[in-house]
């Protein structure tokens, strides 16, 4: 992740002064924990937003999180008056279990404002000039990062940028996606007194860059001490990674009467990351009903049990299927099937 970080924050400091821009301030060592304000508020996040709730974000108190997103420091540096700059950290969510996704990772924000008199005073032409300067600076480092790799731009949404769009880059014969960006919703702008100039904002996900350039597979094995894995590596490299052979994989199902007002996806999630740990290479929802006449939800999940360091024995995925089912049998409104 440092070599990443190092590459990213050089590719810009170059990038401005090639462009006669604003220098980037870089930033790696805020704390990853903030306010609900700072992350969600000042960003634009409506009450009802899903990204605010307990089943996606681990909260420490009512108003304090572990960041989901470097964003959570956007506000902060622009209100100090920086209008320019990059901010690395590890960012906690409560989410998917598959090869891309992990409650632990990186992203680096980068925040750009212009200066009115490098922009038209058209609206819609320097709306055009902030987004295309955005893409070709992101393309700049998606193209230094993987060369000839296929990428390609999809609308996407969010609360605090507007247009906006994310990046998605072909891997495995998949795409995946890698970072968030757009325009900086006014309204923002506005708010940290800034109301008369126009910026862009992006958030990278540093593990997927990593995944893509160094053709690693799974997540996981960025928190692997499998020295197979880290000699491999060396600090300030970019060398591709071998694959050492894939052990055999162990499926177990487990189904459940649930209440969906009490009980979601991502709670089952949590569940099996605290139950049974990294050996679980991904979740699969199989099956979902709702009981025609008693109206009763269920699902069925399949959870793929796979070691990235050995063959797993029958007798540990029990153990970790029976925890797995203990916890959730206690959960309010869950009952075993
Ligand atoms: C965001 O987090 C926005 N804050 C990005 C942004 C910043 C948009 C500034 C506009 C302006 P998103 O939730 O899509 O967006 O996450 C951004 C990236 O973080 C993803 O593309 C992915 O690379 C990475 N990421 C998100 N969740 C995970 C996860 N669970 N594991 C690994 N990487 C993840
Ligand atoms: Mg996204």
């Amino acid at each position: 992740m440092c070599t990443l970080k190092t590459i990213v924050f050089d590719h810009f400091k170059e990038l401005s002064s090639k462009t006669n821009g604003p220098e980037f301030k870089t930033y790696d060592a805020f704390p990853p924990v903030v306010t609900t304000k700072a992350n969600f508020d000042d960003l634009l996040v409506p009450a009802d937003h899903p990204s605010r709730s307990y089943s996606d974000t681990f909260y420490v108190t009512s108003d304090i999180i572990l960041r989901p997103h470097t964003s959570a420091h956007q506000t902060q540096l622009l209100r100090q008056g920086d209008m320019a700059f990059l901010v690395a950290g590890d960012c906690y969510r409560r989410d998917e279990i598959d090869a891309s996704h992990y409650p632990i990772f990186h992203q680096m924000e980068g925040v750009k404002v212009f200066d009115p008199k490098d922009l038209s005073s058209d609206p819609a032409v320097a709306e055009k000039q902030v987004m295309d300067d955005l893409k070709a600076s992101l393309e700049g480092v998606a193209t230094k990062l993987f060369g000839q790799r296929n990428m390609r731009w999809i609308d996407a949404y969010f609360p605090f940028t507007h247009p906006s769009a994310e990046l998605e880059v072909e891997y495995n014969g998949k795409w995946l996606e890698v970072l968030g960006c757009g325009k900086i919703h006014h309204k923002i702008m506005e708010n940290v007194g800034l109301g008369d100039r126009q910026g862009w904002a992006f958030g990278i996900g540093l593990e997927r860059l990593a995944m893509a350039l160094f053709d690693v597979p799974d997540i996981r094995l960025f928190w692997s001490d499998d020295p197979r894995f880290l000699n491999q590596f060396q600090a300030g490299k970019i060398t591709k990674f071998v694959p050492f052979s894939k052990y055999p994989m162990t499926s177990r199902d487990v189904s459940f009467w649930y209440d969906p007002e009490k009980f979601h996806d991502n709670d089952f999630f949590a569940i099996v990351r605290e139950a049974a740990g990294d050996c679980v290479e991904n979740v699969q929802k199989v099956e979902e009903f709702v009981h025609p006449k008693t109206k009763r939800c269920s699902k069925l999940f399949r959870i793929n049990y796979r070691s990235l360091e050995r063959t797993l024995q029958t007798e540990e995925v029990n153990v970790w299927q029976e925890n797995v089912r203990r916890v959730l049998s206690q959960q309010p409104g869950i009952e075993l099937r």
